[in-house]
């Protein structure tokens, strides 16, 4: 396997400023030399421009009644990622995307398959991101980031980031703990499987994500992994924008990756999003993430 490393210092869709540092501080902990050391070719292709928000207006009403913060630029800088991860996918190569803010996954998803395919999905986060622009609390894109791949968030009219090589029924979301209002209806109306933490303390975490795996390999011609470092407890990792007592322990953590790994003929990609070095504790949970990274794509201890 060939791996291809693509940053996307993203920021505009969260509100805590610091994401868009992820990429340098989860190379700064070593992730290409771990890669390098598990024998897989691993080329790093840098970052994608992305504006800064001083330079620019949120601005973002009259979506739906919502609101959706930087829209156009979030909008742009996903088609950018949409073309890299096409560009890498084409090239034979695997994507592994650093975020940045999870809105990227909007990219991410529509530039891995092709429309005619089939791709599943494993969302390992705290969170749903299934708000739309209709019942989003923040009107941060982060938060309606699956919504909108799944083609349930219509932004002015139009469902921009679906991506239809995505089926409900192949999606899997684990270890979610907090949900808004406005998420809990749809999401329990469509046909993703939600894997919450409640269930993963009744039946383990390698139970639950061997399900998801399952969910996700179902039928489908290959799965993309979506990692959400909030996903973790915040004791292991301080460093995100977004987190939420209650999550995986490094050890459920690292088991699942390694499950991750015994799919790895059919991993298309795998995103990394949502580390915050200002946050951080020493950068840690970059350091934690580049572990997860390496044990996904098959780092054992024997
Ligand atoms: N993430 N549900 C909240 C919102 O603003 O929509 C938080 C979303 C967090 C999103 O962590 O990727
Ligand atoms: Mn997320
Ligand atoms: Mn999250
Ligand atoms: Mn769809």
């Amino acid at each position: 396997m060939d791996i291809r490393i693509l940053g996307v210092p993203m920021d505009l869709g969260a509100d805590r400023r610091g994401v868009d540092m992820g990429p340098s501080a989860i190379r700064y902990a070593g992730l290409a030399d771990q890669l390098e050391r598990l024998g897989t070719g691993c080329t790093d292709g840098g970052d994608l421009a992305v504006p800064r928000p001083e330079e620019r207006d949120p601005d973002g009403t009259g979506f739906d009644g919502g609101r959706v913060k930087f829209h156009r630029e979030t909008r742009e800088v996903c088609e950018d990622v949409t073309t890299a991860v096409r560009a890498t996918v084409g090239g034979g190569e695997t994507p592994l995307v650093l975020g940045g803010d999870h809105s990227i996954a909007i990219g991410t998803a529509a530039g891995v398959a092709a429309p005619d395919e089939s791709l599943g999905v494993v969302w390992f986060d705290a969170h749903g991101d299934f708000n739309t622009p209709a019942t989003t609390p923040s009107g941060n894109i982060h938060g309606m980031a699956l919504a909108a791949i799944l083609g349930h968030a219509t932004f002015g009219g139009e469902a921009w980031g679906h991506a239809p090589a995505v089926a409900e029924e192949n999606v899997a979301l684990v270890g979610v703990r907090e949900l808004d209002s406005g998420e809990r209806e749809p999401l329990r109306d469509s046909d993703v499987s939600v894997y919450t933490m409640s269930d993963i303390d009744a039946r383990g975490a390698p139970a639950v994500v061997e399900e998801a795996l399952g969910v996700a390999t179902d039928g489908t011609d290959g799965i993309h992994v979506s990692l959400d470092m909030d996903w973790l407890d915040p004791t292991e990792a301080p460093g995100v924008g977004t987190p939420v007592r209650g999550g995986v322990s490094y050890r459920e953590a690292h088991s699942a990756m390694e499950s991750v790994a015994d799919f790895r003929d059919r991993l298309r990609s795998f995103e990394l999003v949502e580390v915050n070095p200002i946050l951080d504790d020493h950068n840690r949970t970059a350091e934690l993430a580049c572990e997860l990274v390496a044990s996904a794509f098959g780092k054992r201890v024997l």
